[in-house]
């Protein structure tokens, strides 16, 4: 009985390594970190009374780090809750065990508790940071993050709308924000995986077609924003569905720019990047380029004139092979950056898709 059973896990080992998938990012993976054993924080941890297992360990600091809380939880019993009515708060997830040219992807559900929206209320920092608006319902912010860049993720909170928290010291000498917005954001549901080639099919861009989100699109943001909003999403004028997002440049702004959450790409390929957009004044010359990684360099760029009336674009793009120097690597993540000229200008767009060609021929 003992020598069948070696045999079939001879076999079964043998049918493995002929197996193995030419991605080998396919295999099933180890958790990358303690709290992906409890994802959906509903654990405690027996070392630490009142804390969950995996998780950063200030709980039960006053004023400080997160709470552990049933009053955040999406799905189980629990969840944890970051209170920044007092000042910003953080928590983040270091020591990860990340192989160096890999591509992960963070996520958690988050939703946020205040009237007021927001446009980039919830930061998430892998080595740079990603920006998430508020949301009251429950809303699932990504990042994605290179081994080689970062072996941490950082989620932090600003109850201060476009630019820094400002300080004042009251009577006692406490620290108190002036002018801050009372910030509660649940969060619950994390995860951290390595992407598989599964993850370079389809439409790269999450939540293409803007649906998703109140007011503000989840994981894009305008860079021009200080004072301003910049951009939201638009119930009224829209290719499809029922949203589409809308760039507003400033009176007093010559142009405004739009960056992309991160998509996932691979060296040596020949993308397809399609998009409807329409503009408010005649003759809005946008310029579009994709960014490797954090680099303020560009390896792609295009300029588009966009139509008073929605118009489909098409562009096309390739990566660089990794025997180049230039190169990011085997796999990287890029973002896409709009920029739309003119004072008081408004652009539109719907219906993006990023795909890899090979799937299109
Ligand atoms: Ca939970
Ligand atoms: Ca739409």
């Amino acid at each position: 009985m003992r020598n069948t059973r070696n045999a079939l896990f001879a076999l079964i080992v043998a049918t493995c390594l002929c197996a193995e998938p030419m991605h080998s990012a396919d295999a099933p993976q180890a958790p990358a970190a303690p709290f992906a054993a409890n994802p959906s924080v509903e654990r405690e941890d027996p070392a630490r009374p009142g804390s969950p297992i995996g998780y950063p360990g200030s709980v039960s600091r006053q004023n400080a780090g997160y709470q552990w809380t049933e009053q955040a939880a999406r799905s189980g019993r629990m969840g944890v809750r970051l209170d920044s009515t007092e000042g910003g708060r953080t928590l983040t997830f270091q020591d990860l065990d990340l192989a160096p040219d890999a591509l992960y992807r963070f996520s958690v559900w988050y939703r946020t508790r205040q009237q007021d929206p927001q446009p980039r209320i919830l930061w998430l920092r892998a080595p740079k940071y990603a920006k998430y608006p508020t949301s009251r319902e429950w809303t699932k912010a990504t990042i994605l993050l290179k081994g080689s860049d970062t072996d941490r993720v950082t989620l932090a909170t600003l109850p201060f709308e476009n630019g820094r928290a400002k300080y004042v010291e009251d009577a006692q000498g406490e620290r108190r924000l002036v002018n801050g917005v009372p910030l509660i954001v649940d969060l619950d549901d994390f995860e951290l995986r390595k992407l598989t080639s599964q993850d370079f099919r389809g439409n790269l861009f999450q939540n293409p077609g803007f649906e998703h989100g109140d007011l503000f699109p989840p994981g894009w943001y305008a860079v021009y924003s200080a004072g301003q909003r910049g951009i939201f999403l638009d119930d009224r004028d829209k290719h499809s569905g029922d949203k589409s997002l809308r760039v507003e440049v400033a009176e007093d702004k010559s142009t405004q720019a739009l960056t992309s959450n991160r998509l996932p790409l691979e060296a040596d390929q020949v993308y397809h990047l399609s998009f409807w957009m329409k503009a408010k004044e005649r003759f809005t010359e946008v310029n579009i380029r994709l960014h490797a990684g954090e680099s303020s360099d560009y390896f792609f760029e295009e300029t588009i004139e966009a139509e008073q009336d929605w118009t489909r674009h098409d562009l096309f793009f390739e990566t660089l092979p990794v025997s180049n120097r230039q190169s990011p690597g085997r796999t990287f993540y890029a973002t896409v950056r709009f920029r739309i000229p003119g004072q008081g200008n408004v652009a539109w767009l719907d219906d993006m898709a990023l795909v890899n060609f090979d799937e299109e021929l």
